[in-house]
């Protein structure tokens, strides 16, 4: 069997803070436990197939710079087969036991989709089988229906509803083989399902095509008994100039109208999050107040560029928030981290992967220890509650009961006069929380 990556021959160990091999964890052990689970159980980390294994480099200004030694066959089948004997190799040395793919990253498209489905079967015999030998599981599928030129005007809001019938024959299949390879979840990313300009847009009519979608999505499910959890990924915009998905609290108040409450969670991802003009943690403290938080796609953008950059992650603090709000749930069920997450395209060689996966795994793993201690010592729990406090007392339990009306509170104004302040102490909690992050073992 061939070895597309010689540079590491044995699987990545935790060898400790103190080491100074960049092929190792310094902060990863996933057999450590911490609050009652080893990190591995906390994290789930996935790899993505898309950018990990089939992201070229190429950009709109130049082409592919990236060198993968099993990206060398003109043959597509064959060319499959190699990237997922590269791809299942690249997970066992890295350690980590999730990976996650869009039906086209795996299998080419044919003639047409009776042979397309033909060439997905076939990959998936080879998935399931290299499933089986590492033990990796699928913590995800996905269709992409965003790529063919057939839906340059979307999927299913396309205003063509031959387009919307592909793209339902498309999900049905790509929803059996993420059912047959044991997938724990099933994920929705809006891919064009939005507007370039809407001069030419029914944005009614669209949102109900989407809405119709999902429900015809979610009978199919029942029909063939999947299990697996469904995902909606927001993103506010990108290809499109206006998703529709646009971020957690828009998808929610799409999942309440539509009926589909009871059949989907959120997938958030950091750079989406931030393109909508939100913290990460925002969008994970908005799902996670909604008991809608179920999965995490976890990249980060850059701050200077305005598109869906999907860097590693590599934020101490933001990696802590994340956890914090991941551990605050209860944790991730059928979820996990994927790292949807693309090197850069001067980082072309393959080892490059290895250091990028490694790293962010290690900024999860400190983020991991300075959320349980954060958690353990109450920080932010202690602060809500002193500056929350009165909700807690008479008169904020009463308005809350609804004991209280406009001309009660009206009365108890006018007899204790002007409400007292308090400081916000954002620069102690800041202050604060810059000593959990530096005191980490
Ligand atoms: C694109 C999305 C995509 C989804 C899967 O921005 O993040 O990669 O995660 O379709
Ligand atoms: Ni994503
Ligand atoms: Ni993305």
């Amino acid at each position: 069997m061939p070895e597309f990556f010689p540079e590491v021959k044995k699987p990545i160990k935790y060898e400790g803070p103190k080491s100074k091999n960049p092929l190792a964890f310094k902060h990863y052990n996933p057999k450590q436990k911490i609050l009652g689970k080893t990190m591995e159980q906390h994290f789930r980390f996935a790899v993505c197939y898309w950018h990990t294994f089939k992201g070229t480099g190429a950009d709109p200004f130049g082409s592919a710079t990236m060198v993968r030694p099993y990206a060398a066959s003109s043959d597509p089948l064959a060319l499959a087969e190699a990237t997922m004997e590269a791809a299942f190799e690249f997970m066992s040395k890295l350690g980590v036991k999730f990976w996650t793919f869009h039906d086209r990253d795996i299998a080419p498209e044919g003639e047409n989709l009776t042979e397309t489905n033909k060439n997905l079967d076939h990959m998936i015999k080879i998935a399931a089988k290299k499933q089986k030998e590492t033990g990796i599981s699928l913590l995800w599928g996905t269709a992409n229906l965003f790529s063919h030129p057939r839906y340059m005007a979307g999927a299913s809001t396309n205003p063509n509803p031959a387009v919307f019938a592909h793209a339902a024959a498309q999900v049905k299949k790509a929803m059996e083989v993420t059912k047959e390879l044991g997938g724990e979840g099933y994920t929705f990313w809006g891919g064009r399902e939005g507007y370039d300009t809407l001069l030419n847009t029914d944005l009614a009519r669209e949102a109900d095509q989407l809405g119709k979608f999902l429900n015809l999505a979610v009978d199919y499910k029942k029909a063939i008994r999947f299990k697996g959890q469904f995902y909606i990924e927001p993103k506010p915009k990108e290809p499109t100039k206006h998703q529709y998905d646009f971020d957690a609290q828009s998808c929610h108040a799409f999942l309440q109208k539509y009926g589909l409450m009871d059949h989907f969670k959120m997938n958030i991802e950091a750079n989406h999050a931030t393109l909508a003009g939100h913290s990460f943690h925002h969008d994970l403290a908005y799902a996670s107040a909604n008991g809608i938080l179920g999965s995490v796609d976890a990249n980060r953008g850059d701050r200077l560029l305005g598109w869906d950059t999907d860097q590693f992650p590599m934020d101490f603090q933001e990696c802590a928030l994340a956890m914090y709000y991941i551990i605050k749930m209860g944790g991730f069920k059928t979820g996990g981290l994927n790292f949807d997450a693309k090197v850069r395209r001067q980082s072309y060689e393959p080892v490059d992967l290895f250091y990028a996966h490694i790293g962010s795994m290690d900024a999860f793993a400190v983020g991991l220890k300075v959320a349980a201690k954060l958690l353990k010592d109450k920080f932010f729990e202690k602060l809500l509650k002193q500056r929350y406090g009165g909700w807690d007392k008479a008169l904020g339990k009463d308005i809350l009961s609804g004991k209280m009306s406009f001309k009660d509170l009206e009365a108890y104004t006018m007899k204790n006069g002007e409400p007292k302040t308090q400081s916000g102490r954002q620069e102690l909690t800041e202050l604060l929380l810059n000593e959990y992050l530096t005191t980490i073992s």
